[in-house]
């Protein structure tokens, strides 16, 4: 009872664990309150993992390698010698055409797509399953292929990234991997941080006719753990590294993957010529979950017209909204970003300040964003203590520089004051590092405007009767310089 339930505790731990890292991304913007009032904060942001076979077209290779057409005789699995079993395409109940490869399991017996047999031995049997999505995609789970007709002794997991033109291997699989692919055996537990990206051949799941064992995996999960522990409770350190390594993101992504069926199960040293009905592939099932590759800038991906799209935010576009909107390129796209856990880091396009034109932020800064809900564009990064909508503003603890232009940059001076660096004019004195006290006849916040200016009764006399304090001080040093020379 104990054990029971410290098990249940550990795996809804690991649930909520798993929960958390990931949900971090599942948003890509929210409201905030700023100075500015409310405004809209992005964030990082991708579709949730889902089963992708659901959007596949799958191709074999030659078109011909499903059974059924002519009709042909096949032998029971597990029980070579019962071989009066017919494959017929043009009968539902015995055909078995390649989507039964994707449909919903669970029923007894199991559905699956089955290739014509080995009649033509000793001319290898060999057979593309070629799965495209017209779109990138990120795999996030172990791909999962189950074999109805015992495992093939050779099979090769390829990859495309480029729709199909060039490919890849992602794995070897092998009964013997030396003799099959000159390639010594390895298991994706023998990897490490450094040999990630190592293509290896694998005997693990090349058993031929194990009943128990019907599975081939290309193993996703194992190598997300090299970098987020064992239960994957540290995904925050597999985005960091996803983040900055181009090749190991690429390396889960994917645009195609093609299955090459290089020799059937036959369970034995020599193949059994007098029964070749006996050998021939076939798949009940394959499971692939991963999500739209959307560059961290759309979280959900629609299927429309036979074709996965990104619904791109942050003024981006495209299929994989790899690219600013016209108008929205203020400065280069860039992929957002997983770092500064937990949000990430949106690198949303800004609007380009040749479209707003160049006196929206006074020069105090050169990009802006746009604000959807009020139809308007924002100054962002505003430097030289500015702030606001156009840095017309001065920052907390700043104070206007009347005698300022809006574009110069002392617009915004500090009102704390310091005797030794005689920021108060005329004479005043910083009081209390706060604020300027002025001689009398003089205003501002340095004390900077004599008071006759504000009442306009300033006499051409007036400004030569005092030497400003500061003028004075001048003198006082450059005289002492002189004396010491
Ligand atoms: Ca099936």
């Amino acid at each position: 009872m104990y054990l029971f339930l410290v098990l249940n505790l550990n795996t809804l731990w690991v649930a909520v664990s798993i929960a958390m890292q990931h949900g971090h991304y599942d948003m890509c913007k929210t409201q905030t309150k700023s100075d500015e009032g409310i405004v809209w904060e992005y964030m990082a942001c991708q579709p949730e993992s889902k089963d992708m076979t659901q959007y596949l077209k799958v191709r074999l290779d030659p078109p011909n390698s499903t059974c059924g057409d002519p009709p042909e005789p096949f032998c029971a699995m597990g029980n070579p010698y019962m071989c009066n079993n017919e494959c017929d395409a043009s009968t539902k109940e015995l055909a078995h055409p390649s989507e039964l490869m994707f449909d919903s399991e669970g029923r007894n017996p199991s559905t699956f797509w089955q290739s014509v047999t080995w009649k033509n031995y000793p001319t290898p049997l060999q057979i593309n399953i070629t799965l495209s999505w017209n779109k990138t995609i990120e795999l996030t789970q172990n791909i999962a292929i189950t074999f109805e007709s015992g495992r093939p002794e050779k099979m090769i997991l390829e990859k495309s990234l480029d729709y199909g033109v060039t490919w890849q291997p992602y794995q070897f699989y092998a009964a013997d991997c030396l003799d099959a692919f000159r390639m010594e055996p390895k298991s994706v537990k023998d990897l490490t941080a450094n040999t990630v990206l190592d293509i290896i051949c694998t005997e693990e799941y090349s058993t031929g006719y194990a009943a128990h064992a019907k599975t081939i995996s290309f193993e996703i999960k194992d190598r997300f753990a090299i970098f987020a522990g064992p239960r994957l409770h540290n995904m925050a350190s597999l985005y960091s590294q996803l983040d900055t390594t181009k090749n190991l993101r690429d390396f889960f992504t994917v645009t195609d993957l093609r299955i090459r069926l290089l020799k059937p199960a036959t369970g034995a040293t020599f193949v059994d010529e007098r029964n070749l009905g006996r050998y021939f592939y076939a798949i009940s099932d394959i499971k692939i979950y991963g999500r739209c590759k959307c560059n961290l800038h759309a979280n959900s991906c629609t299927f429309t017209n036979n074709r996965l799209a990104c619904d791109c935010e942050h003024n981006t576009t495209g299929q994989d909204c790899e690219r600013c909107k016209k108008q929205f390129q203020g400065q280069a796209w860039s992929p957002g970003s997983y770092l500064t856990i937990p949000k990430g880091t949106a690198n949303i396009c800004d609007p380009s300040i040749a479209f707003i034109g160049n006196c929206y932020c006074y020069g105090h800064s050169n990009r802006c964003t746009y604000i959807e809900i009020v139809n308007t564009a924002v100054c962002v990064g505003c430097r030289h203590n500015t702030r606001g909508q156009h840095c017309e503003k001065c920052k907390k603890s700043f104070h206007r520089n009347g005698s300022a232009k809006l574009d110069d940059v002392n617009v915004c001076i500090a009102n704390v004051c310091d005797n030794e660096l005689l920021r108060c004019q005329n004479g005043g004195v910083c009081h209390n590092n706060m604020r300027c006290q002025c001689l009398p006849g003089y205003t501002g916040i340095l004390c900077e405007k004599p008071k006759c200016e504000e009442t306009g009764g300033c006499s051409s006399k007036s400004g030569q009767e005092s030497i400003p304090h500061n003028l004075y001080l001048t003198t006082m040093i450059i005289v002492a310089r002189l004396c010491t020379l």
